[in-house]
């Protein structure tokens, strides 16, 4: 008889997604509270353009905008921690959050950018684990049922593999529960935030699951939670334990059986993989270990080659890119990997090729490499990719571009500069 692998699935969510983006560009401003909310106002245009000579990492604290100074109506999409200790939090009107954290620095959305993180982050799950749901902008589902390594200690242990690479990639942290089933790895997610990583079998639903509240179920909402609190039901294990002929006579035979599979932590449904591609990748795992300077040539021919396959993956089936990244692994099993990000959009060969040979240089080569592989991410259908190029090509996508060429300082002869 064989065991069948237990299923074991994750839910995902980076950890206060937009302000943590914000943080990548503003470090100085880690550790305060900090709201993202409205759209960029005059006072957000003075601190861009105050002084053209110093980066975005030199701008003095106390030159960034202050919660207090804002008029308007907006709303707080999200806020850092620090300010949530004073009871701010995302849907909340700025003005209202003044009230409450008048020092909060407040800075505007910026979608292309969170966007752009979050292919970033999803692609390097999908290396790792191929079987992933996006739910949104900062969330997905991945089964690590097949995955190697994804039944160790119920999943903690590729749960942190993913968490390190995504911090190691990007310096944003998120927060991962393993379930059964995304039912209840979508509340697990939230247990221990952020950075948490929290791990449910079956047989902890009663003292884990049980003594929350029913609105922590996915699928109920405040409007069924209301009728759900009228007839003395809080807790999910309040739930469970409702009459089924209770409830079915108040939400219908449909809805009443799915609360009560819920309540008991119930749910058979997919990890359905996005059909819009995140990514696309190629990588060679060599037949002996290979050293980029000794191998240089044959590593340089194999490089070219992957350029060359995902190049025609992303023509054939229709795709753009511009986050051109490597992936290495080392004789001792070590994972490193390495991004450039171009300024237009592309699928070919020789532009992926000079953007990979970039990344490389980055990357670590001291060791012997048991596996090369390089990815184009970013992706964009190849029309939207033509039509934006077409309407915003500008001349600062051009100079990133040539700033990019002229980065290539010449040291030991490596396999990416063939
Ligand atoms: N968001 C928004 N408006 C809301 C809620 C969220 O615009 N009412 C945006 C901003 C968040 C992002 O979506 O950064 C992700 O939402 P989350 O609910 O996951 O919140 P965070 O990631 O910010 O924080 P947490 O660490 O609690 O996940
Ligand atoms: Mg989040």
């Amino acid at each position: 008889m064989t065991d069948l692998p237990l299923r074991r699935i994750a839910h995902l969510d980076m950890d206060a997604f937009y302000a943590s983006v914000e943080l990548l560009r503003y470090p100085q401003l880690k550790g305060l509270p900090v709201v993202i909310g409205g759209g960029r106002r005059k006072a957000d245009e003075d601190l861009m353009l105050g002084d053209t000579s110093r980066a975005l990492h030199e701008i003095p604290v106390a030159e960034f905008p202050l919660l207090r100074d804002y008029t308007g109506r907006g709303v707080i999409t999200t806020a850092t921690y620090a300010a949530r200790q004073f009871g701010v939090g995302s849907a909340m009107g700025l003005m209202k959050a003044a009230q409450l954290c008048p020092q909060a620095v407040l800075l505007p959305v910026d979608f292309a950018q969170y966007r752009h993180y979050s292919q970033r982050f999803k692609a390097i799950i999908t290396d790792i684990a191929p079987v992933m749901e996006n739910r949104g902008v900062d969330e997905v589902y991945i089964d690590f049922t097949e995955v190697p390594g994804g039944q160790r200690e119920g999943g903690r242990v590729l749960a942190r593999l993913i968490q390190k690479a995504i911090f190691e990639d990007t310096g944003l942290t998120c927060s991962v529960g393993v379930a059964p089933n995304k039912l209840l790895a979508k509340m697990a997610s939230e247990f221990n935030k952020p950075k948490g990583i929290s791990v449910v079998m079956d047989e902890d639903l009663q003292s884990a699951i049980w003594p929350l509240a029913c609105r922590k179920i996915n699928g109920i909402g405040p409007k069924a939670d209301a009728r759900l609190q009228a007839l003395g039901i809080h807790t999910i294990g309040q739930l469970a334990a409702a009459e089924p002929a209770l409830l079915a006579q108040h939400f219908g035979p449909r809805t009443s059986a799915w609360l009560h599979a819920a309540a008991h932590g119930r749910d058979n449904s997919a990890v359905h993989t996005s059909s819009e591609p995140v990514s696309m990748s190629r990588e060679t795992t060599f037949d002996r270990d290979l050293h980029a300077v000794r191998d240089r040539a044959a590593l340089g021919a194999v490089f070219t080659r992957l350029c060359e396959q995902v190049a025609a993956d992303l023509q054939r089936k229709g795709y753009m890119g511009r986050t051109i990244g490597v992936k290495l692994r080392f004789a001792d099993f070590r994972i490193a990997t390495r991004d450039h990000t171009i300024g237009a959009y592309t699928d070919q060969a020789t532009t992926i090729r000079q953007a990979a040979g970039q990344a490389l240089k980055r990357a670590p080569l001291d060791q012997r490499l048991r596996l090369l592989g390089v990815r184009v991410g970013g992706l964009l259908p190849a029309a939207e990719a033509v039509a934006l190029a077409a309407g915003t090509r500008t001349a600062g996508s051009a100079a990133t571009q040539d700033e990019h060429n002229s980065d290539a300082a010449q040291q030991a002869p490596l396999f990416s500069d063939i």
